[in-house]
């Protein structure tokens, strides 16, 4: 369908957070509200962008952003920012063929990676995603446990079939939670190192910086804590310094 986005790999973004040496990711949900205006939305994820390059190895936009932006203007934006590696925040949950045009639009705006829901299972689930993902060059991270309390009511109950299904599938990596690290850990003990964990819900779902990759993580994904501060750049130099891809 469209197709020229889904280019780097997980290699990609494991040496950009190398060169920076860097183990934040931004989850910008920079988004509409009253009085504010796509273009403000817009100006103000660009000044993010311009300013985050020295911290953020990778940027996970969610569908807040992509809906109050649009594809297109989403599209400009990747374009003109190739330094970040960029993780369409779909958290996609359907049948196959919605599933492939979900996995085509996070293409055409330019990301890098989608994440999916692995409690959609992988036969015309996962296995879609995989497939149309892979063969353009992406990679899949899939949702095995969220962050908040109701995931433990029926989500994270599912989480060690989750992730081997995910494995099975041939996912490039797993959001898990930073709120519930004990999720990381038992995701290491059945993934072993080949996989990439990014973990959400640091600083302001309560984590704190650095605890998941004591877990096991290998990347901690922030959003309001970067965004929301009185001063963005300020914060992400000081949570990059404490995320350090190369210790000591
Ligand atoms: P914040 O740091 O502002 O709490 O944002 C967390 C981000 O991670 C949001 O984009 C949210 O959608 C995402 N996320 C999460 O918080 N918990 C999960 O279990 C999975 C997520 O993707």
């Amino acid at each position: 369908m469209f197709g020229w986005a889904f280019t780097r790999g997980i290699s990609w973004l494991i040496d950009r957070a190398r060169r920076i040496n860097s183990r934040l990711i931004l989850a910008l949900d920079v988004c509409r509200r009253s009085g504010v205006s796509p273009r403000d939305v817009r100006v103000a994820v660009e000044n993010l962008l311009d300013g985050l390059r020295d911290y953020v190895v990778g940027v996970k936009i969610g569908l807040p952003t992509i809906l109050s932006l649009g594809m297109d203007s989403i599209r400009e934006i990747l374009e003109c920012y190739r330094d970040y590696y960029f993780i369409a925040d779909l958290k996609i949950a359907d049948v196959g063929h919605i599933v492939r045009t979900l996995c085509s639009y996070a293409d055409y705006m330019g990301f890098d990676a989608v994440i999916v829901h692995a409690v959609i299972g992988r036969c015309g689930g996962l296995d879609e995603a995989v497939n149309e993902v892979h063969s353009r060059g992406g990679a899949v991270f899939s949702v095995c446990a969220m962050s908040h309390r109701g995931a433990e009511e029926v989500l994270n109950r599912n989480f060690s079939t989750l992730v081997k299904l995910s494995m099975d599938a041939g996912v490039d990596g797993f959001i898990l939670p930073a709120t519930m690290p004990e999720y990381i850990t038992r995701a290491r003990r059945i993934i072993g190192g080949s996989k990439i964990i990014l973990s959400p819900g640091v600083i302001a779902q309560g984590a704190s910086i650095g605890s998941a990759i004591k877990y096991g993580a290998d990347f901690e994904i922030i959003g309001r804590g970067i965004y929301a501060a009185s001063n963005p750049i300020e914060k992400a130099r000081e949570y990059s310094q404490k995320l350090k891809w190369y210790s000591g």
